[in-house]
């Protein structure tokens, strides 16, 4: 058997932690052949639920769970974590400003990435699911003393997993089908589904669905608002969906990438793409099953530039906003 891999989860009382937390110790995240250790953390509140939770997964009996800790100190919950899930963040609330809930979600993250540097894993790698996960991910990884900024993800799965239903559907073609779909940018309304280089059966996209208005209105419209339409038809945001995006980005970044194709997380840019270097935005990845890097030389159109543009400059301004929460 091969030794446990430690997975410290944060929100873990919440509906994404709820649903994630079977994917992950039913071999879902890292295999079949592999245990897992869960470290489980919440704010003192929401520890009761957390107890609850703890308990159906004990129920489970999986057989690659080895050990659970549910804790509202976050040195005890990152303590030797080779992954670092940061789910758990404070919902906007009517009446509350972007900027306000940039600066509350920002002193969450400021904590837990100096909780991480102080008690993970040297080579931890840390992902940002928690909104907005973009700018919470800068924050954390600025704060994050020692650990290298290749090791800090967020999340835009979910986007590219949703772009690529909404082409198979309009296509008539399995979900399998479609390749090479980046979601470009912040995970936010401002997000680029990049349906100009993504492809249907090795076919580009654009060739194979001829309603470039639809491309163009629909499709991206559709993607960027699909949380809000699900929340609209489930009351409550997405979750399974949300937890099968965090299995995805983690599978990916850990198993090689098929040849010719990519995948979307957000990750620190080194200027690529025109994307200013420092900042977490999504970008078309493979990885090696070790070491990931971003796809070089994709063609961006006037349509596909303007779009990334748009989405970097809100991430800039995000940056700015919480500028005080990161150390010079
Ligand atoms: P819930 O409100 O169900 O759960 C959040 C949990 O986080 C709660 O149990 C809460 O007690 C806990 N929490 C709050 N502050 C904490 C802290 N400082 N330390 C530890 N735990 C803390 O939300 P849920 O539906 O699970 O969503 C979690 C986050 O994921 C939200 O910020 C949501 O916006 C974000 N999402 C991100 C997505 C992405 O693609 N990046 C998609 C899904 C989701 O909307």
């Amino acid at each position: 058997m091969k030794a446990p891999i430690t997975v410290s989860v944060t929100g873990a009382a919440g509906q994404i932690g709820y649903a994630l937390l079977t994917r992950i110790a039913s071999g879902s995240m890292f295999g079949p052949d592999q245990p897992v250790n869960l470290r489980l953390i919440e704010i003192e509140p929401a520890m009761g639920a957390l107890e609850g939770t703890v308990m159906e997964m004990d129920d489970c009996a999986f057989p690659l769970l080895n050990e659970i800790v549910p804790t509202c100190d976050l040195n005890e919950g990152f303590r030797g974590a080779d992954w670092a899930l940061l789910v758990g963040s404070v919902p906007r609330k009517a009446g509350m400003e972007r900027a306000d809930l940039l600066g509350i979600n920002g002193k969450i993250f400021t904590g837990q990435g100096q909780a991480i540097a102080g008690n993970a894993a040297s080579g931890v790698r840390t992902l940002v699911v928690g909104n907005p996960c973009n700018t919470n991910c800068l924050i954390a990884m600025n704060n994050a003393n020692g650990i290298p900024n290749e090791q800090f993800f967020a999340m835009t799965r979910l986007d590219e997993n949703r772009a690529k239903s909404q082409l198979a559907a309009k296509a008539g073609v399995h979900n399998s089908a479609v390749t090479n779909l980046c979601i470009w940018g912040n995970h936010s309304a401002t997000q680029y589904p990049d349906f100009t280089n993504a492809k249907i059966d090795g076919k580009l996209v654009t060739e194979v669905i001829s309603d470039r208005a639809w491309l163009e209105g629909e499709f991206i419209s559709t993607v960027q608002q699909r949380g809000a339409a699900i929340i609209k038809a489930r009351g409550q945001s997405s979750a399974a969906s949300a937890a099968n995006g965090v299995v995805d980005t983690i599978r990916s970044l850990t198993t090689p990438t098929p040849e010719g194709d990519w995948t979307s997380v957000a990750v620190c840019s080194d200027g690529s793409y025109g994307i200013p270097e420092g900042l977490i935005a999504s970008m078309p990845i493979r990885s090696d099953g070790q070491n990931w890097s971003i796809v070089q030389g994709v063609e961006l159109d006037d349509f596909s530039r303007t779009k990334l543009d748009a989405s970097v400059a809100e991430l800039s301004e995000e940056r700015e906003a919480v500028k005080d929460l990161i150390p010079s």
